[in-house]
């Protein structure tokens, strides 16, 4: 059986967790960080070098970074729907994907860990400021990007890029401040609630 490691808080090993449900993957899922047990553990350092969840092991191998386990478990299941075999279909999935785990994902952390972790190293509140103001920024961008497919963040369909964009969306709607209304990203986040992986992992399953 499929093995995830890391906590059922954190928004990387969530969207393991919603991919699995989308692809009807059994999985075990043992925890560390987020206070559980810690990453820095010689026994952790053996399953990720750089020390970070969530990693799965899957038919003897190791592997880590959330968006290329998605990337991997969908094109195991052959989910092409989810993760397109021809190249350039692919790629449009791909760059937001990409997108998501470093320009999207650098936005958010001053403002996520100030006001919902409560987090004492974060309380520089010109930093927070221009962290949720770049947030925003962001999240307005998707909107643009929803009202010209119509639906989903690379197209007309789901794929994986949804998952990790959606549970972004999810933060965003976490943060305890004023926010822009943005119609496009409440039709999103309605659509999304209309799968049980996202309403498992993404609105009911943590911040
Ligand atoms: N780029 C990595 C980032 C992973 C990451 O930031 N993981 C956090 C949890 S969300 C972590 O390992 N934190 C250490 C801890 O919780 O102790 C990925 O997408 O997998």
């Amino acid at each position: 059986m499929l093995r995830i490691h890391g906590y059922a808080g954190s928004i990387n090993v969530r969207k393991v967790l919603w991919t699995c449900v989308e692809l009807g993957l059994p999985f075990e899922r043992i925890d560390w960080g987020g206070g559980t047990r810690p990453v820095t553990d010689p026994d952790f350092l053996k399953l990720n070098p750089v020390g970070m969840i969530p990693v799965i092991e899957d038919a003897g191998q190791l592997f880590w970074e959330s968006n290329s386990i998605v990337r991997y478990l969908a094109a195991r299941e052959n989910r092409h729907d989810l993760l397109p075999a021809a190249p350039a279909r692919r790629a449009q999935v791909e760059k937001w994907m990409d997108w998501q785990v470093s320009d999207f994902n650098n936005t958010w952390r001053a403002v996520f860990q100030a006001t919902v972790r409560k987090n004492p190293n974060f309380q520089d509140r010109t930093e927070i400021a221009a962290s949720w103001s770049r947030f925003c920024a962001a999240v307005e961008v998707l909107d643009r990007e929803l009202a010209r497919t119509g639906a989903y963040i690379a197209g007309p369909d789901f794929t994986c890029a949804d998952i990790v964009i959606g549970l972004s969306i999810h933060r965003w709607k976490s943060i305890p401040l004023e926010r822009p209304d943005l119609r496009q990203i409440e039709r999103y986040y309605d659509r999304l609630c209309e799968r049980e992986g996202f309403r498992l992992y993404g609105r009911d399953g943590g911040l």
